[in-house]
């Protein structure tokens, strides 16, 4: 049993290593909530992945700072001495915000499995003891640009290359990847810009032996999804549509996706993905670890997820360097057999350098009973 005694909330600001486009904006620069949760045993790390606009979802930094200091902090000081089983409970109170109560799940988690010194992937039941890493690539503004990045990513050993799509920046680029590289993993992901109307592009994507389409659609639309993917043969996968255990059995019953990109930060914390990790087991629907280019707080998170049996494909599970110059966290490394290691440490297995946080800190506050 665990009693929350303090909350630090902060704002954290780093550079990233190149501006990173998808179809719903472009950043450069990484902006997150970062929380630290007191307990009397121990102390958990929680990453936000909300970003600086509501553009993927309608959550937003400034939102879940509110949603976290207002609401979600105030119910875990009242809760008293509870596990994280309870949690869903205790937070129940506040709709939907699942990014911003996978912040402090995540931290209570964490802070609970220090105090037992055992590491996140156990607890999990992991069968893993590394990942294997993809890459997520932004729209750039040439294609050239695009096949210089490619076979960088390819010579740092990622074994599976995604390209962000856009309407216009589509079936062009992907021909010319592919048309470089016949024979690697390729996947595309289009965050939502697309709707049924644009049937044609993903028959022309259907040509180039894709592994996935993601997020073709509307978030919401998960019928529309389903009629899309009767009408081609690549198999669609969800990530946006998807912010829950029971959302995920709804989009595989309906046919709307076959497989699913899982985002413990996108769905409400580590259990809430576990639960998502079991339902697409059950129907035979692979799995693999998306990413919100997160710190190594997140990161640490994601490889501990990403270690469970469902995991079949490879993750948006990339090096520290992919993103930044100097992380938060010690930096993670992908070897070059393309793979990364699982923390072993208690809880997540890494905290922040305290030099770095400081340096990165826009905003603090110290929230108590
Ligand atoms: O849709 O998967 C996405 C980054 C920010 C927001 C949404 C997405 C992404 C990525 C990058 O694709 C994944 C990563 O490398 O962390
Ligand atoms: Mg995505």
């Amino acid at each position: 049993m665990t009693t929350v005694r303090a909350i630090e909330i902060r704002t954290i600001g780093l550079p990233l290593v190149g501006p990173f486009r998808t179809s719903f904006g472009v950043e450069t620069e990484k902006v997150c909530v970062v929380v630290r949760l007191v307990t009397d045993d121990a102390e958990g790390w929680g990453e936000c992945v909300a970003g600086i606009d509501p553009g993927y979802s309608e959550e937003f930094n400034e939102g879940a700072w509110l949603v976290i200091r207002g609401f979600l902090a105030p119910a875990l000081f009242s809760a008293g001495d509870v596990t994280v089983d309870d949690l869903d409970r205790v937070l129940g109170g506040v709709r939907g915000h699942p990014m911003a109560k996978a912040t402090v799940i995540d931290a209570f988690l964490d802070a609970e499995l220090r105090a037992q010194g055992r590491s996140l992937a156990e607890h999990l039941g992991a069968d893993k003891d590394r990942v294997a890493c993809g890459v997520s690539i932004g729209i750039t503004p040439t294609t050239e640009q695009l096949l210089d990045q490619v076979a960088g990513y390819l010579a740092d050993g990622y074994r599976r290359i995604k390209l962000k799509i856009e309407p216009g920046l589509d079936v062009e680029r992907v021909s010319a990847v592919r048309a470089a590289h016949p024979d690697i993993a390729l996947s595309v992901d289009a965050n939502a810009a697309y709707t049924l109307d644009d049937v044609d592009v993903f028959r022309a994507l259907d040509e180039f032996d894709l592994l996935m389409v993601e997020q073709p659609l509307h978030p919401d639309d998960l019928v529309q999804h389903a009629k899309l993917q009767r009408q081609i043969r690549t198999d669609l996968c969800l990530d946006e549509s998807i912010r829950s255990a029971a959302d995920a059995e709804a989009a595989i019953e309906l046919g709307a996706c076959r497989i699913v990109n899982i985002k413990q930060g996108r769905v409400g914390g580590v259990p809430e993905a576990r639960r998502i990790h079991d339902v697409a087991r059950a129907a035979g629907v692979p799995v693999w670890c998306g990413g919100m280019l997160e710190t190594g707080i997140g990161r640490a998170t994601n490889l501990a997820l990403a270690a469970l049996p469902g995991f079949t494909l490879p993750g948006d599970t990339s090096a520290s360097a992919r993103y930044f110059t100097d992380d938060i966290t010690e930096p993670f490394v992908v070897d070059p057999d393309g793979t990364m290691k699982v923390p072993t440490g208690p809880g997540i297995g890494v905290v922040p350098r305290p030099e770095r946080l400081k340096a990165t800190t826009l905003r603090l506050e110290t929230l108590t009973p």
